[in-house]
């Protein structure tokens, strides 16, 4: 029996449950030399702002255990240049897209949505409202249900039925199957579980911190137990939401993990800068791996872990 290896998330279906993660990739450009784009899940382009932005100052990066901190600051185009440039490009790839978004306020959110409705070639809407390198922690929506709702709703009143949002969560929270609840009450179809870890690096030559940016987001192996633990937490208090996985996946079995926990897709971040052909080669590893253990489908390997 050949495997069937596609997935929905909020609805939208993908020929593979391989993604790319949002700002590990920008849109995709760099990764389309080492394997076509259309043969992946989707591409889920870094996070877009309204206007350009330089982000946050250098350093930017710091090695960490099995990890990696990032301190970016949501550097990028704006999304008047974002729409001429890069969704042109991908679609004429062939690639699905998911396009992922970020404001500083709920109206911000509102703005892209307008933008982005009716443009065509886009297969989701990723609502990322769990950046951690902003300067004002209080900017983090997904650490508030109150906020994470507000932004979700705003978003939703503008999309209607188009186009599937998946809200962008944050680990860094007491209790995420509250903030995972606040956001698919409000409309949400789906959930992209889990952005950075907030982390931070004192160089011990200079004895004041590495980066730029103070704190950066952790990402890599070294967080992939919080996302296991994450996703599996909000499948259990919520089975029917689809979950977009992502947090230091580096091999087919990494990727089973997360699906086993309840993930019907993973998104392939960090592995990409050691390896740029990671994410295909992490997706024929997936597959022979489903095969192997008798699943017919990727469907039956989501949450096969709370089974009895
Ligand atoms: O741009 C960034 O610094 C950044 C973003 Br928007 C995010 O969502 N997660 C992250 O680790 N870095």
């Amino acid at each position: 029996m050949t495997l069937d290896f596609g997935t929905t998330l909020g609805g939208a279906w993908f020929p593979t449950p391989i993604f790319t993660a949002s700002g590990c990739a920008s849109s995709g450009k760099e990764l389309s030399q080492f394997f076509p784009l259309r043969e992946i899940g989707a591409v889920v382009t870094k996070s877009i702002m309204l206007k350009p932005r330089a982000g946050r100052p250098t350093p930017r990066m710091a090695e960490t255990p099995s990890g990696m901190l990032n301190s970016i600051g949501l550097q990028g185009p704006g999304i008047d240049a974002f729409l001429i440039e890069d969704i042109p490009w991908l679609a004429s790839q062939g690639a699905r897209i998911i396009v992922s978004i970020a404001g500083e306020t709920a109206e911000e959110y509102a703005v892209l949505s307008r933008k982005l409705r009716g443009v065509s070639g886009i297969s989701a809407l990723e609502v990322n409202i769990s950046c951690p390198n902003v300067e004002n922690r209080g900017l983090v929506f997904a650490c508030d249900p109150t906020s994470a709702s507000e932004v979700i709703k705003s978003v939703r009143s503008i999309i209607g039925g188009d186009l599937p949002i998946l809200a962008k969560l944050t680990p860094d929270v007491t209790n995420i199957v509250n903030i995972a609840t606040a956001v698919m009450t409000s409309g949400a179809d789906g959930l992209a579980l889990i952005n950075t870890v907030l982390g931070m690096v004192i160089n011990t030559e200079t004895m004041r911190p590495h980066l730029g940016g103070i704190t950066g987001g952790l990402s890599g192996p070294a967080i992939r137990p919080i996302a296991v633990r994450a996703i599996y937490q909000v499948r259990q208090a919520l089975p029917n939401v689809s979950i977009l996985g992502m947090g230091g996946v580096t091999s087919g079995k990494d990727a089973l993990e997360l699906i086993l926990a309840g993930a019907s897709g993973v998104s392939i971040g960090t592995a990409s800068f050691g390896d740029p052909s990671a994410v295909i080669r992490i997706q024929r590893e997936l597959h022979q791996i489903l095969q192997d253990k008798g699943f017919n489908s990727v469907r039956e390997a989501v949450g096969h872990a709370h089974r009895d």
